[in-house]
């Protein structure tokens, strides 16, 4: 039997860089991973199931929308707060950490950041009591990372904008209570306008079989000549820049996320090879298993202090875009490949639902493709040191 206590790996001493606020902040989300989500989530990522019941305790935790200011729901906290609170709710899975990134980042903040004073007074309380559930539509069946090239349309009408197309892949698609959607006006600039569940012509079927975030739903909206009263559309921002403002926030936050995954993976590795023994020895006193640990511990421990940076930048406001895709594409691909390495090391056992590493694992294969692809992100940095765009 591997014991089960955790021992996040703090290397280079990283929490002496937090403020007592955010290691207390850590601290009770961490508490809560432990009680509400590692006892349950096993299971229901077998299941293919969402815990849904976690939306409203995240809710009641204040890690919806955290950076809110609170007079509109939200905790009022910076941005390395937010990126604690991600790092722990990753470590419980990919999954639970997605809804909290899509609630606060591609919901509330385009919400707060473009919407009308109405718009903001309406949802955002309610997002962030995890009373609603919000999803955001961007991708397109045959628009991922081109999103500027969407089809999905809106044609102004007296009181309305009528709208049409589909959206696909999007997390809490089919049990959201209202959706940030990005659409073509009739100039071809794109808008964001706010649909809630409910509206007629709005359908929102559940992608199945996934192999991967298993604990989290994913799905479709379809729009059939849905009437979205013009009130619901975002007055204050025209162009692609919106939603990739939002996804500015949503990729600092798995910048910070995935180093959750790989540190429980780590640690659930180091204990099992102290514990596990072969040829009368502990694994871990070979060398090729201490090789892997070690190797392991380094990456962490350089994503870590790129998230710490990071977030110091966030919070003076002066990271920029290309910065966060550096940081999202970096930490993402190193906590892929310490599942991987973790896995190895627990040989059989770690194939099995008894250890949380091959779910991590298989989490993370989504992880490193929404957001910006890995891909997508590479060609992010090579503009950034080029100057030549390598997209089109
Ligand atoms: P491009 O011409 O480069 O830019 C259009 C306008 O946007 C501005 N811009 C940005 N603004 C803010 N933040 C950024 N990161 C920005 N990047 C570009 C740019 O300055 C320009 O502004 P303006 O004023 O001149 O109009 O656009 P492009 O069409 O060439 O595309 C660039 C590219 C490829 C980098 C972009 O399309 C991209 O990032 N593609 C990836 C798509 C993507 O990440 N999709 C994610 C969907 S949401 C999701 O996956 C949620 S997962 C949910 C979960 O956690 O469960
Ligand atoms: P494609 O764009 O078709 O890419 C396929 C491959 O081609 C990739 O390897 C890509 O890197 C590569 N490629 C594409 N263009 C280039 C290029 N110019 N140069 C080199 N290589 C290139 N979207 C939302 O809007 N909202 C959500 O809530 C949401 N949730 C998601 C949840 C899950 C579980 C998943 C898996 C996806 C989710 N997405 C969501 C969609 C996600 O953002 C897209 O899957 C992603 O942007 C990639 O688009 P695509 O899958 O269409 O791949």
């Amino acid at each position: 039997m591997v014991s089960s206590i955790y021992h996040p790996p703090d290397h280079f001493l990283v929490d002496e860089l937090l403020s007592r606020e955010q290691l207390t902040i850590r601290g009770a989300v961490r508490d809560w991973v432990n009680r509400e989500v590692k006892p349950v989530i096993e299971e229901a990522s077998q299941q293919h199931s969402f815990p849904v019941h976690l939306v409203r305790e995240m809710g009641e935790l204040g890690v919806m929308g955290p950076f809110i200011p609170q007079e509109y729901g939200g905790a009022g906290l910076d941005q390395i707060a937010y990126g604690v609170i991600m790092t722990e709710l990753e470590r419980g899975d990919s999954g639970i950490r997605s809804a909290a990134s899509v609630q606060s980042s591609l919901v509330m903040y385009p919400i707060f950041r473009f919407g009308s004073e109405e718009q903001r007074r309406r949802y955002l309380p309610k997002l962030a009591k995890g009373e609603m559930i919000g999803a955001f539509g961007l991708t397109e069946p045959d628009h991922g990372s081109d999103p500027g090239s969407m089809i999905t349309r809106i044609e102004e009408k007296k009181d309305h904008f009528l709208l049409n197309g589909a959206k696909m892949w999007i997390t809490n698609a089919s049990i959201c209570d209202i959706a940030v959607v990005w659409a073509k006006d009739e100039t071809g600039e794109i808008r964001g306008l706010i649909v809630e569940r409910g509206m007629e012509g709005l359908t929102t079927p559940e992608t199945h079989n996934k192999w991967s975030l298993r604990a989290s739903v994913t799905g479709e909206l379809v729009f059939n000549d849905v009437r979205v009263p013009k009130e619901n559309i975002f007055p204050g921002i025209y162009g692609l820049k919106g939603p990739l403002m939002c996804l500015n926030s949503a990729r600092y936050g798995i910048a910070w996320g995935a180093i959750g995954a790989a540190m429980d993976c780590y640690d659930t590795a180091v204990r099992y090879a102290k514990e596990r023994k072969q040829f009368r020895k502990p694994i871990a006193a070979f060398q090729l298993t201490q090789e892997k640990l070690a190797r392991m511990l380094t990456e962490i421990t350089k994503a870590q202090l790129l998230a710490w940076r990071l977030g110091v930048l966030r919070n003076e406001d002066r990271a920029t875009a290309a910065q966060i895709s550096m940081a999202k594409r970096n930490n993402v691909l190193m906590a892929l490949e310490v599942a991987r390495e973790a896995r190895q090391i627990l040989g059989a056992m770690g194939i099995t639902g008894d250890f949380p590493v091959m779910r991590h694992m298989m989490n993370l294969e989504s992880v490193i493709t929404y957001e910006g692809t890995h891909e997508i992100h590479l060609l992010i940095t090579g503009e950034d040191i080029t100057g030549m765009e390598a997209f089109h």
